[in-house]
């Protein structure tokens, strides 16, 4: 792995830091509102008093800590692959470019030391996923890897019920933020109840502390809703989201491509108004991830 000096001194000295994933940027946002948002994240993150770690495999090197440039490429290069954990040597051994998921991001953080990770969606048990066995790896990795993972809750794309239970099952801590409601990502609410909420990110910080002395080897879900100001209705965003399974089916997408595709297609059907969501709660994100890392190194 190639750590940024600015990381790397960082994580000596025990000051904040915190992970972003590239996935999110190269199959998960159009060009250039993802660089935008990439390099605004970081912005926030700097802000916020932590040192920011965007991870992404260039050349075949994992990578902890990128530059603008770096940046620029993951936003727009056709040939950077969707990275999971399971296509990491792959891409290692081939000298590629990847951009990682959550569960890849994950993998790197943790191996590099970093233990607060902001993203905006998780990944999860997909709808029909009964006949379809898609369930993705972010869950796997989550049930293994000690990194505590900020997001706005789980996309109706997912069967959010089934998610919530396999979370509970691979003994994963799911932390709502600020609500009694589980969020789910463009909307505060879901019809889930949050399996527990915290009020602060301090709360995170003593939650991720007790685990690492309980023994828990499993990551940590803090979902923190979407602000008020940036929602969009459940019912409006469900209607989209039906028609972009539907076409989904039509086209008969399957496997890794599947996510990339419902999340370009929501942005087609909601004329980009699902984007300004999506930009919006990582800001808020990242936000509040910086401020646990803040309150873990203290
Ligand atoms: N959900 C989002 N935006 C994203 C993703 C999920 O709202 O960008 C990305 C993340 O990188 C996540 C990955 O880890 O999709 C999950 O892909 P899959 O369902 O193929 O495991
Ligand atoms: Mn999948």
């Amino acid at each position: 792995m190639a750590v940024t000096d600015e990381v790397d001194a960082a994580l000596a000295a025990g000051r904040p830091v915190v992970a972003l994933e590239s996935t999110i940027i190269s199959h998960g946002m159009p060009y250039p509102d993802n660089v935008a948002m990439a390099l605004e994240v970081e912005a926030i993150v700097r802000e916020a008093g932590a040192v920011p770690a965007t991870i992404a495999v260039l050349g075949g090197v994992p990578r902890i800590g990128l530059s603008p440039d770096d940046l620029e490429l993951l936003a727009s290069d056709a040939n950077v692959a969707k990275v999971s954990v399971r296509d990491l040597p792959y891409v290692v051994a081939r000298g590629a470019h990847g951009a990682t998921t959550v569960a890849a991001t994950m993998r790197l953080a943790a191996l590099a030391g970093i233990d607060v990770f902001v993203t905006g969606g998780l990944g999860g048990v997909h709808r029909g996923a009964a006949e379809s066995f898609d369930v993705s790896a972010d869950l796997g990795e989550l049930a293994t890897t000690p990194v505590t993972v900020v997001s706005a809750g789980v996309k109706s794309i997912l069967d959010i019920g089934l998610t919530l239970e396999l979370l509970e099952t691979n003994s994963v801590p799911v932390l709502v933020h600020g609500s009694d409601e589980f969020p789910s990502f463009y909307s505060r609410s879901s019809g889930f109840a949050a399996p527990a909420r915290v009020d602060s990110a301090a709360e995170v910080a003593a939650a991720m502390t007790a685990a690492r002395a309980l023994g828990l080897t499993s990551g940590i879900v803090v979902a923190n809703p979407i602000p008020v100001a940036d929602e969009i209705p459940a019912a409006e965003i469900g209607a989209v989201i039906d028609r972009a399974l539907a076409d989904l089916e039509a086209l008969g997408i399957g496997g890794k491509e599947v996510t990339p595709y419902l999340l370009s297609r929501i942005v087609e059907l909601t004329d980009g108004a699902s984007l300004v969501a999506n930009v919006a709660l990582v800001r808020d994100n990242a936000r509040f991830g910086a401020a646990i890392a803040v309150a873990h190194a203290r």
